[in-house]
């Protein structure tokens, strides 16, 4: 573990802040390289990756034997063709190159339990607390280079640097096979005359409105006036200012990461329109069922209710309630999905889409059930959710559902479920 030594003030998000150790994996020409190692003859011939069509389109990557020629990712293949027009033409098969980065990141995962995959070639990961090993970040970084060569004679570039914003920098500063690391202590010399247009995240359009205002160069960004920068680009103005400081703060990911949901939802398209109510509670009921169990497999609870209906004509109309408590149970999810069912409905229009979402929500487990009663439940509705996570979405379901065919039991099903007494 190092602590940061000697570094400006403003790098630091407070003082005593730990230096972290992030590296940049990026695959040299990923697309084309795969493609040369499956076909040996192409090596050392200018290469270019296609669409299927084989005659339109645009190159998806072109090995680096084509670029010296002044093709590049994204260029029409006509305008590619009239710079190169000997390359070879290789149609993109997209489940080998997948098949090659799914094993490849898995093996990052060794390095450090914080590995981010950014694209199909490209993963950050912190090694912070685990390059020790190895020695150096730069020693960790040579032995993921060899294993890959040695796996799947692929070349590689990496970048290693204090934050994800200056790794990615560094691995692009000696493409192909590069490994390039840029200390704390040399951020502003690396930045200083690097054109904005180099940062991740700085697209040619956003780049055309920053040299209209006399910022070519990182360093010149960094020492732009904030308020100026939030005037013209809002709340991204102070993120472009840390940019060019060479400032970022966000986290490595792990790959299990899912971000926190804001709403959780279904929706169902009728293959028919109809106007038979019974039948539009039923899917009304498994709407909010099926979003129940998505809450609960991801334990989040929600407050809000949205219930949306799409006409026979198009029109769509969506109302929302707000409980004042948080559910994850399908009975009272329905309960109110029915009740905002009924303040849009328009008993002679038929109905063609229904959907059922939550939002406001929270992790799950603060409310209600703690309580005995609520307590028994929750242990049905968790002895139910292993049933049907083990046999099958729906394996043991509400009798409504179960029974759709024998009105009787049906109606009474749903009576009994809309009330809570199931
Ligand atoms: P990149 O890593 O951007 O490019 P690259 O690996 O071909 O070249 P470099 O050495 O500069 O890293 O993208 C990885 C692959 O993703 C690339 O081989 C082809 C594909 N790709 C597309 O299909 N469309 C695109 O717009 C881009 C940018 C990439
Ligand atoms: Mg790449």
């Amino acid at each position: 573990m190092i602590i940061r030594k000697g570094l400006q003030p403003t790098l630091l998000e407070k003082p005593g802040d730990q230096e972290r150790i992030v590296l940049h994996f990026d695959l040299d020409a990923f697309f084309a390289q795969v493609e040369e190692v499956a076909d040996p003859t192409l090596r050392g011939k200018p290469v270019f990756v296609v669409g299927h069509s084989m005659t339109s389109g645009v190159v998806l990557t072109a090995n680096y034997e084509a670029r010296r020629y002044g093709v590049k990712t994204g260029m029409p293949l006509r305008e590619a063709k009239k710079l190169c027009s000997f390359a070879c033409l290789v149609p993109a098969d997209s489940a080998k190159y997948s098949d090659t980065s799914e094993q490849i990141f898995a093996h990052l995962a060794t390095y450090s339990p914080l590995v981010e995959i950014f694209s199909i070639d490209e993963a950050f990961l912190d090694i912070t607390d685990t390059y020790l090993p190895w020695g150096t970040p730069e020693a960790l970084a040579l032995a993921i280079k060899r294993w890959v060569f040695e796996n799947f004679r692929l070349t590689l570039s990496i970048g290693i640097a204090p934050n994800k914003l200056l790794a990615k920098l560094a691995s692009e500063w000696k493409k192909p096979d590069g490994l390039f690391r840029i200390r704390s202590e040399r951020i502003s010399e690396a930045l200083e005359s690097l054109p904005v247009e180099k940062f991740c995240g700085i697209g040619p359009r956003l780049a055309i409105h920053l040299h209209q205002m006399g910022i070519f160069t990182a360093g010149e960004l960094g020492r732009f006036s904030e308020s100026i920068l939030h005037k013209r680009f809002g709340i991204m103005g102070s993120v472009l200012k840390r940019m060019g400081q060479g400032i970022d703060h966000s986290p490595v990911l792990p790959m299990d990461y899912e971000p926190e949901p804001k709403s959780m939802g279904h929706s169902y398209t009728l293959t028919r329109p109809t106007r038979d109510r019974e039948s539009l509670f039923r899917y009304l009921l498994w709407l909010s069922e099926k979003v129940a169990r998505r809450l609960r497999r991801r334990r989040y609870e929600g407050r809000v209710v949205h219930t949306v209906i799409r006409f026979s004509h198009f029109e769509t109309v969506s109302k929302q309630h707000d409980f004042g408590f948080c559910t994850d149970h399908g009975g009272t999810l329905f309960q109110c999905a029915k009740r905002i069912f009924a303040r849009i409905d328009r008993p002679r229009e038929p109905i063609r889409l229904l959907g059922v979402s939550v939002s406001d929500l929270r992790p799950s487990g603060r409310e209600g059930w703690l309580f005995e009663e609520g307590l028994r439940e929750r242990r049905l509705l968790e002895a139910l959710d292993a049933i049907n996570d083990k046999y099958g979405e729906f394996t043991l379901r509400p009798a409504f559902l179960a029974f759709p065919d024998d009105q009787k039991i049906a109606s009474r099903a749903l009576q009994l479920f809309g009330s809570g007494r199931h």
